[in-house]
């Protein structure tokens, strides 16, 4: 099907959710057939930005995928300069796609477990622009996302299945880790209400 709009690409995740699961190159293929870059009414009542963190505004929960919810659809607005920290993906798996701006992400070898406190070992890093989708899972490492415009708001849209309340962050020089809560700035459009979402931060801030 051809998808249009955003309610396409979400009817087109839907009809593609059998128990529970999504197939990742048919989500990837639906992802980068969304015009996103050209349909900006389709997604600007998600957008809020903040001055101190990264916005994460849930656009759709997977209601109507299958009979189970399994998968979330995330705006994430990333104001000038904002970054997040080094995290995983709880197992999961994560697709984003540029809607506004570019989006520079720095891939980061998961830590062998219990050692020394040592530096991060960064992989690459990759500039994401208009339309481009990423994928990252556990497997392939640990990423930090960032907005490295002076000028320009980055705007993602993140697809992550099945999905996920918290996730691990790292500390780049030690690589201990802390538990990060994943809170939204808005759900469906709307603001929620600061006490119950941390005041927008997320991910170990
Ligand atoms: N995983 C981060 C979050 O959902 C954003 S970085 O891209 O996956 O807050
Ligand atoms: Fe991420």
């Amino acid at each position: 099907m051809a998808v249009r709009s955003l309610d396409d690409l979400i009817e087109g995740l839907n009809s593609n959710c059998k128990d529970g699961k999504i197939d990742v190159p048919r989500a990837k293929e639906l992802m980068l057939s969304y015009d996103g870059v050209g349909n900006k009414k389709d997604w600007e009542k998600y957008v809020y930005w903040d001055e101190n963190k990264y916005t994460r505004n849930l656009v759709n929960d997977g209601e109507g995928c299958d009979g189970k919810k399994c998968y979330n659809l995330i705006a994430l607005c990333w104001n000038y300069g904002q970054a997040s920290t080094i995290h995983n993906h709880a197992n999961a798996e994560c697709l984003m796609k540029i809607l506004s701006g570019n989006a520079r992400e720095e891939l980061y070898k998961t830590p062998s477990c219990c050692g020394e406190a040592k530096n991060m070992e960064k992989i690459k890093e990759t500039m994401y622009k208009g339309n481009e989708v990423a994928h990252i899972n556990d497997t392939m490492g640990l990423h930090r996302i960032s907005n490295p415009s002076e000028k320009e708001g980055l705007v993602t849209l993140h697809l992550y299945f099945p999905p996920f309340s918290e996730c691990k962050c790292f500390d780049e020089s030690t690589s201990q880790t802390k538990v990060g809560q994943m809170t939204y700035y808005s759900k469906f459009g709307v603001k929620v209400n600061q006490e119950s979402c941390c005041g927008g931060k997320s991910c170990c801030k």
